[in-house]
C-alpha cells in the first residue's frame, strides 16, 4: 500500500500542477456493528495524500476536513473526490445528515491538501454517495454519483427519498428482469458549488444497445463511479458491488450512453472495490484499495 500508518480507501487520484494528490476515505474502526448497509464504515474525516512523482513516497498531509466542522453532516464521511479550478481546490464528499439520509457536500481550500472549509449546506438536489467530478476539455465540470444498498440510491427511484421500511439493503431494488439502477450525472455551476440541472441517469448498455438489467450482477452499476477521457472517448468505470468487479463502459458524451466493455480489476481482498484512473505525465494509472494490510477486515482498507 501507498500508506500503512493509517487505513485509507476509495482513492480519487488527480494530477494537479505536476504533482499527484490522492483524496481517499480515512478508514477507522468506529465500533459500529457490521451490517449490509455499511454502518461499520464510520469514517469521520479526510486526509489528503500527495506524491511528487509516481515513484515517490506518499505523504500524509494531515487533517483536511472533519465531520464535526460540517454543519449539515452527522456521520459516515464516505468516498470523496476533488477538483481544481482557478487556483481553488474543491473537496466533494458524501455524508449522512441528522435525518439519516446521504447527501453530497463541497468544501473549499486554496491548497490541494486543505484544510478545506465546508459549505453550510449540502449541494441542493444531491443524494446518495461516491461523487466523482470530471473536468471536460471545454472547461465544463460534471459530477457522477450514486451507490446501492447503504448508499441509498434505490430509495430515490421516484425522485424523492422513499423512507418506507424495511431498512434492508435489498428492499426497493428493481426486479432482476427490470432495468438496473443507473448512476447519476449533473453538470456543475461555474463556481462548482451547485448543480445546474437535476441529476440525470446515465445509461449503461450491453453490446446490443439494451440497458443492463438489475439481475446482471456481474455488469450492473453498484457504486464507485469514475469518468476519464482518452482520445475523445469517455470512459465510465464503476464497481459491481456484491460481485466485486471494477468494470468500464465507453461513450461519446459525458452524459452517456456508455456501452459496457469489460473488467478492469478482478475482485480484491475485502468486500468493497473502489478505484480511480489518473493520467500522470504520459501514462495512465489505476489507483485502488484492498483489505490485505488489515488481513481482510472489510472496513479497514489501504
Ligand atoms: O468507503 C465507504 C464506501 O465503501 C464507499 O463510499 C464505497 O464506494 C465503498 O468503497
Amino acid at each position: 500500500p501507498l500508506c500503512s500508518h493509517i487505513y485509507t480507501a476509495d482513492p480519487s487520484a488527480h494530477y494537479f500542477n505536476g504533482k499527484i494528490y490522492i483524496y481517499p476515505s480515512h478508514d477507522i474502526d468506529g465500533g459500529e456493528a457490521f451490517d449490509d448497509l455499511g454502518s461499520h464504515f464510520a469514517m469521520e474525516d479526510y486526509h489528503v495524500i500527495s506524491m511528487d512523482t509516481i515513484d515517490s513516497e506518499a505523504v500524509d498531509n494531515g487533517l483536511a476536513l472533519h465531520v464535526k466542522d460540517v454543519a449539515w453532516a452527522e456521520k459516515q464521511m464516505w468516498a470523496p473526490d476533488a477538483a481544481h479550478k482557478d487556483g481553488k481546490y474543491y473537496l466533494f464528499f458524501p455524508a449522512k445528515g441528522y435525518d439519516g439520509i446521504f447527501k453530497i457536500g463541497v468544501a473549499i481550500s486554496n491548497s490541494p491538501t486543505g484544510p478545506f472549509t465546508p459549505q453550510p449546506e449540502a449541494i441542493k438536489g444531491s443524494f446518495s454517495i461516491d461523487p466523482a467530478v470530471f473536468e471536460d476539455e471545454d472547461g465544463s465540470y460534471y459530477m457522477y454519483f450514486g451507490g446501492l444498498w447503504g448508499g441509498q440510491l434505490q430509495r430515490w427511484r421516484t425522485g424523492t427519498f422513499n423512507a418506507q421500511q424495511p431498512d434492508s439493503p435489498t428492499a426497493h431494488l428493481p426486479e432482476d428482469d427490470e432495468v438496473s439502477l443507473m448512476p447519476k450525472v449533473a453538470k456543475m455551476t461555474d463556481d462548482l458549488l451547485e448543480f445546474v440541472e437535476a441529476p440525470k441517469d446515465i445509461m449503461i448498455l450491453d453490446e446490443n444497445g439494451h440497458p443492463i438489467l438489475a439481475g446482471d450482477n456481474d455488469r450492473r452499476f453498484f457504486e464507485a463511479a469514475w469518468l476519464h477521457k482518452h482520445n475523445g472517448k469517455y470512459y465510465f468505470s464503476y464497481s459491481t458491488g456484491d460481485t466485486h468487479f471494477i468494470c468500464y463502459a465507453m461513450g461519446d458524451s459525458p452524459y452517456g450512453p456508455f456501452t459496457y466493455k469489460g473488467i478492469i480489476l478482478e475482485p480484491v481482498v475485502g468486500w468493497t472495490s473502489h478505484h480511480s484512473i489518473c493520467k500522470v505525465e504520459e501514462k495512465w494509472y489505476l489507483f485502488y484499495h484492498d483489505s490485505s494490510l488489515s488481513k481482510g477486515v472489510t472496513h479497514l482498507r489501504s
